[in-house]
Parts: C-alpha cells; structure tokens; sequence
C-alpha cells in the first residue's frame, strides 16, 4: 500500500482542542499509519524544516510559523476572510491584501518542505480552506504524485465566493488536485456551477470528472462519518456517571459546538427562550446544556458572539429561573471526548441547529450515542451538511426561532415507536457510513484517478 501523507493546519498535539477535522483524521491515520503534517504553535521567528512531533500509529511532523505569519495566515486570511466566506457570511468577510500574501507564501513554504520529503507513490492528502493553493504549489515543484484535496466547510455560492479578490485562482488551485472532495451534494453542485460561470473549463458528464486546459480532475461529495461503535461504546460506558452528575428536574435538551458564529448559537438559545415562553403548555422543567468551548478567540467575530451568547442566555434564565430551577446551563470549557459520549446517551433531545455548516458531526455522534431501546430525538438545521442524508431527524430552519420552539415541543413529547423508527433509520447511515468508509471511499476514488 502507498504511503499517506496527510495535511491539515491543526494536528494532535498533547492539549488538542476540541474540532472536527482533528478528531476524524486521527481515528483514519490510526487505524491506516501514515504520515500527518501541521501548523506548529507560533514561535517569536519563524523556524524552516518540518520538525518530527511524534511516532506511533503514525507520524506526525509540523511547520513552524513566526507569530506575525500566524496572524495573517490563520486569524487573518483563513478564519476572517475565507471561512466568513465560505460560510454565507460576506457581512464578516475581512480582507486585506497582506494577510493574502503571508497565507499564500506560508502554502508555498509549505509546499517546498513536502515537496523535498515525498517518496514517488506517496499519496498526498491536503484538508481544508487553509491549503487551497498548496498542489498549485507542489505542481510547480514537478510534483506528479496523486494528490487529493477535502473541504470540510460549505462549498459557497458564485455571489459569496466573487466577494474574494482572489477568487480568479480559484480554478487553478482547484484543477491542481486529481480529486477535490466535497462534504455534500449541494456543494459538488455550488462547485461545479463556479467552474461553469468562469468559463475556462469542461464539465464531462461522467465521474463528476472537470476538464481544465491540460489537466482532468474530478469533483465528488464524500459525507464525513464518525467512529461510531467507540462513540456507542463510550456513551455505554459513561452513561451511568454522567447522569448522576447532570440532574435535572425535566428532559435534558444538549447542544455541542465550538462557539462559532455559524453554529446559530444565538437563534438557538432565542428558540429555547420562545419553547419557554408559548409552546411548555405542561408547563415541564427542562433543562438545556450547551457545551461550547472558546475557538478562535483572538477574531473578533468570535469575540463578539461570545458576548451576544452571555448575553442572551443571561436573560433567559432571568426570565425563567427559579430558585431550583436554571433552564440554561452554558459549559465554556472542554469538556472530555467520553463525558460528551455519556451526555449524549443520556440527553432526550439534541439541538444541532446551524446557519452553515460542511457536515457537522455532534449530529452523528449523538445518534451513535443512543440506546436503540430508548431513543432520543435529533433536531437538525436543514442547513447542516448532515441533513442530506439524515432525513428522520427532525429539520428546522434555524432562523427561524418559532420552528426551533416547535421542534422541541413536538419532540419532548413524541411517542417511544416514533423514537425508534427515526432512531432505525438514521442509525443506518452513521454505523454503515462511519469513518473508515469516509476514508476508503476516498482514497479509492483517488486511486481510481491515476488510471482514469
Ligand atoms: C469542521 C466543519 C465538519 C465539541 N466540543 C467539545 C468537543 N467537540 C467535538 C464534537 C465534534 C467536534 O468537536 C465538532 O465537529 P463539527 O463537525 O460539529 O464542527 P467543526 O469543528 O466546525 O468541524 C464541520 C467537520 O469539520 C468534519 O469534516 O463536520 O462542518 O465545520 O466531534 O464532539 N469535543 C470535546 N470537548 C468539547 O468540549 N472533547
């Protein structure tokens, strides 16, 4: 088997945080060896070389960036002006030309050390928003070896994605890969209808295959999974423990996320707020644990939705508390992968409701999680990636906050066979098409390209 050479910006390190991407591409590598490579913690100067950070399973090496590098590229271009982007959000886009220029010289510096330590049948594997331009850079280098590219984040619409001055490279970055991985459907087609309106390309009907001046490559969606037997596992394991520290007087409503703008955190807790105030006819106790650790702390967008969230949820609970009684229970901290397995199984409903969203995982992990005899309930945003294939949960406009009011009410009280048969269904998907199948259906289809 050819080695795989995997990179990402964020790489496990002893204190990883919490994020999607990290937790997916370990259980992979783990189970696959390789090599993975990422963006160290920044230093006062920058430092060239790749710098081995661990053996095992795999290997994992990381590049070294100045502090002022790590701004313009990661704060900067990548989380203030691509991922505002990229997520509907043209109203928080930022962009600078300097921040433009460091993100496409650390891709190029990036691209020289891989370039210098691939063996001839390595397969290269880049993720994310952070690397678009990095196989137009490794093709510079004479780079031949297969190399495959995955977005975890939406594809954006042609409007949002023309609002980025640099999006006239877009197409060549793009056509430097043989496989471009996209999360769903509706990403393949937002992708494809880009390539179509910049006119320099041919859409073949077979494959999803693109052709670009000299070059094929093929566009195809490849819904992310979880490991769902560990997650089912863990939530078995933990269960017993978690519910004795999490008393609550009603059902237990959860909701997981890192605290980010496009999780629709705010019109959540407003649709909590509305659940209270017209839709508890029984007039129940339920109890709504939000866990949302602090991400990308140093933006301001970040910065600011942390402070609309106290905000909200502060008069929430001033509305409704009661001396034994807080409705909302907001978690910043991390809390630990097997105590969120345990929450999960013991939760009755979980609310994933964001504005965008790639995939999201909290809604697979949480089915994963269920005891089949005794189901809880999925309420998810029809604008999660996940929604194309987990068609039983129960959907929600998320701007909607009435609808996420009456979401709630409908699932508190739904009867135990209407549980289990949208339980059945969903379940189908998370266990069959887990992680290990996101990862071989992948890497075959990448295969597949070299003898196209
Ligand atoms: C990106 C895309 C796509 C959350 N809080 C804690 C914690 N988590 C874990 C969850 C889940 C992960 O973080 C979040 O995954 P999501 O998929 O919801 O979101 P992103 O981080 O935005 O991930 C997304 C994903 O990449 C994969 O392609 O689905 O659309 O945006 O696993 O359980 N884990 C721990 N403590 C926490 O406090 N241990």
């Amino acid at each position: 088997m050819s080695r795989l050479v995997v990179i990402s910006n964020r790489i496990p390190k002893d204190d990883a945080p919490a994020g999607g991407l990290v937790f997916a591409l370990d259980e992979l590598l783990s189970k696959r060896g390789g090599i993975w490579i990422g963006a160290d913690d920044p230093s006062d100067s920058r430092k060239d070389g790749l710098k081995q950070i661990g053996a095992g399973a795999y290997d994992r090496f990381v590049f070294q960036l100045s502090h002022a590098e790590h701004e313009k590229y990661y704060h900067g271009y990548a989380n203030s002006a691509l991922w505002p982007t990229f997520h509907s959000r043209r109203d928080l886009m930022r962009h600078r030309a300097d921040w433009f220029a460091v993100y496409y010289d650390v891709n190029s510096r990036v691209a020289s050390l891989i370039a210098n330590m691939l063996k001839p049948d390595d397969i290269v594997w880049i993720h994310d928003y952070h690397f678009l331009p990095l196989a137009s850079k490794l093709r510079e280098w004479k780079v031949t070896n297969q190399i495959g590219f995955f977005l975890h984040i939406p594809f954006p619409s042609r409007t949002d994605i023309n609002a980025l001055p640099e999006h006239t490279m877009l197409p060549d970055w793009l056509a430097a890969f043989d496989l471009v991985g996209l999360q769903t459907q509706r990403d393949v087609a937002a992708c494809r209808e880009y390539l179509r309106q910049t006119g320099e390309v041919e859409l073949l009907i077979s494959g999803g295959r693109v052709q670009r001046q000299h070059r094929t490559f093929a566009i195809n969606s490849f819904p992310i999974g979880v490991d769902a037997d560990a997650i089912a596992k863990a939530a078995g394991t933990a269960h017993a423990d978690v519910a004795e520290r999490v008393k609550t007087a009603g059902p237990l409503i959860l909701g997981v996320d890192r605290l980010d703008y496009s999780k629709g955190l705010i019109q959540r807790v407003e649709g909590f707020g509305r659940y209270l105030d017209f839709y508890n006819s029984e007039g129940l106790r339920p109890t709504y644990l939000q866990i949302a650790p602090v991400s990308r702390g140093d933006v301001t967008a970040y910065q600011d939705i942390r402070q609309q969230l106290d905000e909200i949820a502060g008069s929430v609970n001033g509305s409704h508390a009661d001396l034994d009684w807080t409705p909302i229970r907001y978690v910043r901290r991390n809390v630990s992968r097997d105590v969120i397995s345990g929450l999960y199984r013991h939760a009755d409903i979980c609310l994933v409701t964001p504005l965008a969203d790639g995939m999201n995982l909290v809604a697979k992990e949480f089915i994963a999680a269920q005891a089949p005899e005794d189901p809880g309930v999925l309420i998810l945003s029809q604008f999660a990636g996940a929604a194309e294939q987990m068609e039983d949960a129960l959907p929600v406009n998320p701007f909607d906050t009435d609808s996420i009011a009456a979401a709630i009410a409908k699932a508190i009280s739904m009867p135990i066979d209407e549980r289990k048969e949208r339980y059945l269904s969903q379940s189908r998907s998370v266990f069959s098409e887990d992680i290990a199948w996101w990862g071989r259906t992948y890497l075959d289809r990448l295969a597949s390209m070299a003898v196209a």
